[in-house]
């Protein structure tokens, strides 16, 4: 099975609420169709989720009652984002089905408590792809939470060992400072513990409440461990994710397990 994170900053304009890329997500879609392995699917929020959720502190769980509004709302706009990318798969002939977050884990102060691999497993059986998403959750212990994708793409990473695991993003991959501030950054090619603990760290500029690149990476070098090979590509430039499938080379950040 291949694994392929569709990053919010790349299927929507993180910094304007609530817009979808369509052209983007569309050659996306007839992209993953370049997969050999059946494929699972998981998509970041975007402006579909970020930017309510950290003007009403979702991420910091229940606070007050006038935040509840927004918990529903947002869990709305994910779903929308979400039917938006399955009509994008589905007219690309990807038979894609939607597991939300909360249908497959359970979760405490943020984090997954357990999980049921067979809402994957079972799709992937019958051909199916199945595909989930960063959302609002109802948690144990803060009322509710954030699941980020990655954190289902990590749990995904450990059940089910896929053989591949591909992150759009919206830059090349890794660099050691950040591109679209400095000119002379430059990408890193692979990337293992000891070079991550060599870039700075480096505050998000956006809204963001699931994280600094920073922990994504660390997540990532965990994920590294149960896969053949876990990469980051430029899901921007045509083609890349296509012969990041394929195995082809490509432009791209490769993390290398510890
Ligand atoms: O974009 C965040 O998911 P991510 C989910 O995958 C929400 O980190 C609701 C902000």
């Amino acid at each position: 099975m291949d694994l392929v994170k569709l990053g919010g900053s790349v299927i929507t304009d993180k910094g304007k609420l609530k817009t979808f890329r369509r052209q983007v997500c569309e050659r996306l879609a007839k992209e993953l169709g370049a997969a050999k392995n059946t494929l699972c699917v998981v998509h970041g929020a975007g402006s579909f989720g970020h930017i309510e959720a950290k003007k009403h502190g979702l991420h910091l769980g229940y606070k007050k009652d006038s935040q509840l509004h927004h918990v529903a709302a947002v869990q709305r706009d994910v779903r929308e984002l979400n039917l938006k990318v399955l009509e994008s798969l589905i007219d690309h002939d990807i038979r894609a089905v939607s597991i939300p977050p909360a249908s497959c884990a359970t979760f405490k102060r943020g984090a997954i408590k357990s999980f049921d691999p067979s809402c994957f497993e079972g799709p992937l059986e019958m051909g199916l792809t199945p595909v989930s998403f960063g959302d609002v959750v109802p948690d144990e212990s803060t009322w509710f939470s954030i699941c980020s994708g990655d954190l289902i793409m990590g749990a995904l990473a450990w059940s089910l060992k896929p053989r591949l695991i591909v992150f759009c993003a919206d830059v090349d991959g890794v660099y050691d400072g950040d591109p679209k501030i400095n000119k002379n950054a430059t990408l890193i090619p692979a990337l293992d513990r000891a070079t991550l603990s060599s870039i700075r760290r480096s505050e998000a500029t956006r809204a963001d409440v699931t994280g600094s690149m920073h922990g994504k990476l660390e997540r990532m070098l965990a994920m590294a461990q149960h896969c053949e090979k876990c990469m980051i590509v430029n899901g921007n430039v045509p083609g890349r994710l296509e012969k990041a499938l394929r195995g082809e080379k490509v432009l791209s950040t490769v993390v290398v397990p510890e």
